[in-house]
């Protein structure tokens, strides 16, 4: 049932009247992370106005911020108006993807911890209008968000005018999910008040002032969120590797028997990972510290093994977010759904000792890993969360299939193309070849441990004759590397089509 009350009958407009109403030049900050809780009625209304008037000879500029990716209605609308010019901090559009890449989109690839300042500071173009997606919205200026927090908060304080889309997808019992809390200006503050990933410290709403709101449109649209592929033997045998590493870690006491929680990164190796938990015996009472939580949270729930999740953003599929309607009162005793500036804190991370898992595009033999530029150059989606979770973890693990486009493309390189995770930061690079645990080895014990436990055989005796090379030709012997071949395999592969 539609929420109603006479603050909203007097707010509402039709979607035609918010586009109108937007300004030509305008930066947007709009709700969404991954993609949950995105506004989906407004922004193709605007498109519409732009492809309209453009053919009137008026021009339009758009800045797009959000907390992480949306869904087509914005940014694919957005992108295909034209007139979008910067968008941050994260994104998975594939048509904007291209714009991107072909240099005609502004992109500021972010650790998603971060926006809230660069906003705040004025570091970024100020917000214009905010439009978020809302459950509910009280006189006094109470909104309550949908399935994700990511950057809304930040985004509704700091805009001149504010348009919702109250959306009925979601059950009023949704509201209760939420815990906002937002830092200082400056961070000279008192700790972050969290030591467990079920600690509340804010408020389920954001509170603005009533008279920004501009306009309230209704909305039926729900996230679209796809649904995922079952795990193959890839994405197995990568998990397996992981969970007998993790057993390892508890029986030589550097992980308590209780676990530390985890932070799980987006994708099918991400979700293969928490399915073997919950068919692992070794495995129970599992706590998540994460910003997305997608549906392989269903499992662990199905085998009695989630403790509580923490996160930013709840993305699931059609049939998941059906469960979670069917369960949303009962659940709201193992979800919390924070702001990016939180979930993503490295003081809260640090404090917690969480075990990060996150998806490499690519790594190197002495660890470093990309995770964000196909060949060095093109953007797949940006770093999001997994620098934020990376650097400060207890345990950071990076896991990738060894091979990519049918194996033209080997994942272990002499030299990563773009780093976005140094060696310095990650500790254990994961195949479905095997584990290498790199922590307390100098350079050249990484370059064995991650050539012989992480390359596929295909590329592994090439990678040794790399390595031997750059051993006798380099001119320091601290990490060798014979920078006139440490990139060729990209060179070949963008020449021939494979590094072969
Ligand atoms: O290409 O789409 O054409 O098939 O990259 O690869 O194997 O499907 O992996 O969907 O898990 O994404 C790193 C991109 C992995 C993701 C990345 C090609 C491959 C395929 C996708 P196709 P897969 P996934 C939480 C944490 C950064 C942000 C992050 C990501 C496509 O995990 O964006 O972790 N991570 N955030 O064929 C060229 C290589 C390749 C390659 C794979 N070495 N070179 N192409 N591909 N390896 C979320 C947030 O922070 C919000």
């Amino acid at each position: 049932m539609a929420i109603t009350n006479p603050f909203i009958e007097s707010k509402l407009k039709s979607p035609e009247e918010v586009a109108l109403a937007l300004p030509r030049h305008v930066t947007l900050g709009c709700s969404g992370f991954t993609p949950a809780g995105y506004p989906k009625i407004i922004p193709p209304a605007f498109a519409k106005r732009i492809e309209s008037e453009k053919k009137e000879g008026k021009d339009f500029s758009i800045n797009l911020y959000s907390g992480a990716s949306t869904g087509e209605e914005l940014d694919g609308a957005l992108a295909r108006s034209g007139a979008l010019k910067l968008r941050i901090p994260y994104q998975s559009n594939s048509y904007l993807r291209n714009l991107i890449n072909e240099g005609s989109v502004d992109f500021i690839d972010m650790h998603l911890s971060h926006v809230v300042k660069y906003i705040e500071h004025g570091i970024l173009p100020s917000i214009d209008v905010a439009i978020v997606e809302a459950v509910d919205v009280t006189a006094d200026g109470k909104i309550y968000l949908t399935t994700s927090s990511g950057m809304s908060a930040t985004y509704l304080l700091n805009a001149k005018e504010i348009y919702i889309e109250l959306t009925d997808i979601h059950p009023a019992e949704l509201k209760g999910y939420h815990d906002i809390y937002l830092l200082p200006h400056h961070s000279r503050t008192l700790p972050i008040n969290i030591v467990s990933p079920e600690d509340r410290i804010g408020t389920d709403y954001i509170q603005v002032n009533p008279d920004k709101i501009k306009g309230i449109v209704r909305s039926s649209v729900p996230d679209s969120a796809s649904e995922f592929k079952a795990p193959d033997s890839d994405c197995i045998a990568i998990a397996n590797h992981v969970l007998s590493f993790i057993q390892d870690e508890i029986s030589k006491g550097r992980i308590p028997k209780d676990y530390l929680p985890f932070q799980n990164g987006v994708g099918n190796i991400a979700n293969a990972v928490l399915a073997s938990m919950a068919k692992n015996d070794d495995f129970h009472e599992i706590q998540m510290y994460t910003e997305v939580v997608q549906d392989s949270v269903f499992d662990l729930i199905d085998a009695g093994k989630l403790k509580f999740a923490s996160t930013s953003a709840l993305t699931f599929s059609k049939l998941g977010l059906k469960r979670f309607h069917q369960n949303i009162s009962q659940w709201k005793s193992k979800f919390i759904i924070r702001p990016q500036e939180i979930s993503n804190h490295p003081e809260v991370i640090r404090r917690m000792g969480l075990i990060a898992m996150n998806t490499a595009l690519e790594a190197d033999i002495y660890g470093n890993v990309n995770s964000t530029h196909v060949m060095g150059s093109s953007m797949m989606n940006g770093i999001g969360g997994s620098g934020d979770f990376t650097r400060n973890s207890h345990l950071s693990i990076f896991m990738t299939p060894s091979l990519a486009k049918n194996g033209d493309i080997s994942a272990i390189v002499p030299f990563v193309s773009h780093t976005d995770h140094n060696e310095h930061s990650t500790m254990v690079i994961v195949t479905e070849q095997g584990l290498a645990d790199l922590r307390g080895c100098p350079p050249k014990k990484r370059a064995e441990l991650i050539i012989s436990k992480c390359a596929h055989p295909m590329y592994r005796s090439k990678l040794l004759e790399y390595f031997e090379k750059a051993k006798e030709l380099s001119k320091g012997k601290h990490t060798p590397h014979y920078l006139e071949d440490s990139l060729s395999w990209h060179i070949r592969f963008l020449k021939t089509g494979s590094m072969k």
